[in-house]
């Protein structure tokens, strides 16, 4: 009886812990881009409720493409804005809309719909 219900904790345990390490350890590493043949830094980012991926990574000084596809209708994702870059795309539903910057400085950039319900972030290292 009483091994059976420390067998339940520790599997409770581990549960909780298993879903922190994915849910926060996972979104803190974020994505990496991946370098193309032209030189750009380029990831794709669904647009559905919301950007996945929501975290990206990218390298200083190497110009970077997001190609943003929106998959859905909702009004609130028709378009993206990157502030910091000055870049601001309209996203029709289902169109490939890349949007290109070149990252000068490292630091955390949001990127959002234009009412700033939608959040990402782009970390430049
Ligand atoms: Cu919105």
């Amino acid at each position: 009886m009483a091994l059976d219900k420390t067998l339940v904790t520790l599997g409770g345990l581990l549960a909780i812990a298993v879903t922190v390490w994915f849910f926060w350890m996972n979104k803190r590493v974020g994505v990496r881009t991946v370098v193309n043949s032209s030189g750009y830094q380029e990831v794709m980012v669904l647009v559905k409720g919301g950007y996945t991926p929501d975290v990206i990574v990218l390298e200083k000084g190497k110009p970077v493409r997001l190609n943003f596809v929106r998959a859905e209708s909702s009004s609130c994702s028709e378009m993206v804005i990157i502030p910091d870059f000055k870049k601001s795309a309209q996203l029709p539903e289902g169109q490939t809309v890349p949007i290109e910057f070149l990252p000068e400085q490292a630091g955390e950039f949001e990127f959002q719909c234009q009412m700033g319900m939608l959040r990402g972030k782009l970390i430049v290292e």
